[in-house]
């Protein structure tokens, strides 16, 4: 994907010019005065006016990105563009201690072990009648399966569940209306031995009978958001890329666009595209729910982590689940159907009113709209032609709503405004287009730099969009910004959509490659943020909460030190007793009761990493001196006029 898109780049910027060359000449041509170069580079008059929020005062938006491979989700102002903040999801984060303390780590356990890292898409708001109510953000670990929960009290990483019978949680995480479920789709299909459960072993030749994918359905508590994995969907084993799902008539659906539908088992050569269509899936959850629930889920053993952060201790703790519950589609009539799809589609996303459902086919010439309520009657009529499975599948034309005829090269992703129009994201002529939605005509296009992946209206995924602001996530910055050698970053736009024509405001670089986003009016979230954690709330067993408890006690080899931080010293400052090799455990209580003061705390040579105390929490770092010596400590983040001063010494004595 990125040489053809760097072959089109190079085409959009003259053959290979490179693009300042050629912004040069048309700035020359219109005089290089200051409206000149506005036009040139399409950037509206009003940019500066429209983006600035002037300093001390809020942005109108929250904005959540995924950080794709980095793993973390970054929390961005709109219109500003400005980092907020950096939420460690998936990956270690050395600046706070994410992953490296000991409250933390477990966080990060999966039955492969401990893997601090993944590849983070989708960020998912979640839902109060089909409305992003601001409480918990969703997210999909990609690559090692994993959907995490975002408290946004907080802007912690509360729950992280893995996802068995599944490679690849790309099509994940989609919370229903009121999220009654987090459904997560598994991107590769493998072959899952529903005897002894898990992944079994097959060869490639066995994909089309043993290889299957699998729709995780998630349920989540109303009142404190915990998941837990109520059954599984295993669907038949083309690869699912991407969901969304139903709104208003639609609401009891979620739609899955697949390919390799030929179960080819490789992509090589002509492998997983020789279909001439693959499929859009589309499953009635509420059905699979009431199939679940009377009894028509099996049962096979499972191994899959489920980590929580206690509210008190604010320590995560990991359950092993042993068992899984799984349908079988060809059990279940009416639960899943088939509608045939451009080649190799990509995005599926559905109108606000939940009766369009658009496939974003990334090598087909126009897009599909396909229609809800002639899927409903076709299943009336059993309007089929043929099935997989036991799967039926539509005959194209009896669901099809109509094609967008040449909206552009390598549709991926669409949302939707309040005014009835959609927005797609052309990545290969790399531009925006904007259609509408009932007569499929083309009313405007915004090229953006350099190839976009997905786009985001705030609310674009919901039945009432905030619209005004949309942002660009684009994939490759060349020229935007200053060379920083061959590793740039990523790159969003931030276009104003509140008029018939599109204006582009802001350029914004965004942390490592951010995939999709979600964004919400502040005043969801803001009000709701805790400042600090309650001191006497804080039931963490290694907690001290005065600075006449710390102590510094031996078990073994084990050295536990239970002390305390406040501005703008440690108790104890001074710690001995400690031989080579011994476990030393720091529990640091941070003992303030303000907001925006925590105070880090790091040890020379610990190969860890530092850990960041909130005030009122407590946060416990593990070392091994391998040397004698006397090591310095202190904190790292500076908390008062006296910060320098907040240091100690532990003495390490020879064994
Ligand atoms: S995907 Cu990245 S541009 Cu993983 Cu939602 Cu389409
Ligand atoms: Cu505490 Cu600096």
């Amino acid at each position: 994907m990125r040489a053809l898109a760097n072959k089109l780049t190079n085409l959009r910027s003259g053959f290979g010019l490179p693009l300042a060359l050629l912004t040069g000449v048309v700035l020359q041509s219109c005089g290089g005065d200051k409206a000149g170069s506005s036009q040139a580079s399409g950037v509206a008059e009003d940019a500066a006016a429209a983006v600035y929020v002037p300093p001390g005062q809020h942005d109108e938006l929250y904005s959540f990105l995924s950080g794709g491979f980095n793993g973390q989700v970054s929390v961005y102002g709109i219109p500003s563009g400005r980092l907020l903040k950096v939420i460690p999801v998936f990956t270690q984060q050395a600046e706070n201690g994410y992953g490296y303390n000991e409250e933390t780590k477990p966080m990060l356990m999966t039955s492969h072990g401990f893997v601090p890292w993944d590849d983070l898409h989708h960020p998912k708001l979640s839902r109060t009648d089909g409305m992003a109510d601001g409480r918990w953000l969703f997210a999909n670990g990609n690559n090692t399966p994993r959907v995490a929960r975002v408290d946004l009290k907080t802007f912690e990483t509360v729950e992280i569940m893995e996802i068995p019978n599944s490679a690849g949680n790309h099509c994940s995480p989609y919370p229903t209306n009121n999220n009654e479920y987090i459904l997560a789709g598994t991107r590769f299909s493998v072959p899952i031995d529903m005897e002894k459960g898990g992944m079994g072993d097959a060869s490639l030749d066995e994909y089309e009978e043993k290889f299957r994918g699998s729709i995780s359905f998630i349920k989540v508590d109303k009142d404190n958001g915990d998941m837990e994995l109520d059954f599984q969907v295993l669907v038949p084993g083309f690869d699912y890329d991407l969901a969304n799902g139903g709104k208003g008539p639609s609401e009891d659906w979620v739609f899955f666009t697949t390919y390799n539908t030929e179960r080819a088992g490789t992509l090589k050569e002509l492998g997983a595209s020789q279909n001439d269509k693959d499929y859009l899936a589309a499953i009635n959850w509420k059905l699979a729910a009431k199939y679940a629930a009377e009894g028509k889920a099996h049962e096979m053993p499972a191994n899959y982590y489920h980590n929580k952060l206690d509210h008190g201790t604010h320590t995560a703790k990991s359950t092993i689940k042993k068992t899984v519950r799984y349908l079988l589609p060809e059990e279940c009539p009416g639960m899943m159907y088939l509608i045939p799809a451009p080649k190799s589609p990509h995005g599926i996303d559905v109108d606000p009113t939940g009766e369009y459902m658009v496939v974003n086919g990334k090598l087909a010439s126009s897009l599909p709209v396909f229609s809800f309520s002639k899927m409903q009657k076709a299943i009336e009529n059993k309007d089929f032609d043929g099935e997989v499975n036991g799967i039926p599948v539509f005959k194209y034309e009896s669901v099809l709503y109509g094609e967008v005829k040449e909206p552009g090269l390598g549709p991926l992703h669409t949302e939707f405004d309040n005014k009835g129009n959609g927005y797609s994201t052309m990545f290969v002529s790399s531009e925006v287009v904007k259609w509408n939605v009932k007569d499929l005509k083309v009313l405007d296009r915004m090229p953006v730099y350099y190839s976009p992946g997905h786009l985001m209206i705030p609310g674009g995924d919901t039945k009432d969009p905030y619209g005004k602001y949309m942002v660009v996530m684009n994939k490759i910055t060349k020229d935007r910004y200053l060379p920083t050698g061959p590793e740039l970053l990523h790159s969003a736009q931030l276009i104003d959509i509140s008029g018939d024509k599109m204006r582009m405001l802001l350029d914004f670089p965004t942390l490592a490659e951010p995939h999709y986003a979600q964004a919400i009016v502040a005043d969801k979230v803001a009000p709701n943020s805790v400042k600090f954690y309650k001191l006497d709330e804080n039931t963490h067993p290694e907690a001290v909460k005065s600075e006449k408890d710390v102590k510094v006690t031996r078990q073994g080899r084990t050295v536990k030190v239970n002390m305390t931080s406040i501005r703008s010293h440690f108790a104890p400052d001074n710690i001995e007793g400690v031989q080579v090799g011994d476990t030393v455990i720091f529990h640091v209580t941070n003992l303030e009761q303000d907001w925006d003061v925590p105070h880090g705390f790091a040890v020379m040579g610990a190969n860890n990493a530092e850990t960041l105390i909130m005030p009122g929490a407590t946060q416990s770092l593990r070392w091994v001196p391998k040397q004698a010596g006397v090591y310095p400590f202190y904190c790292t983040d500076f908390c008062s006029a006296l910060h320098q001063e907040m240091q100690g010494y532990v003495r390490v004595s020879p064994r």
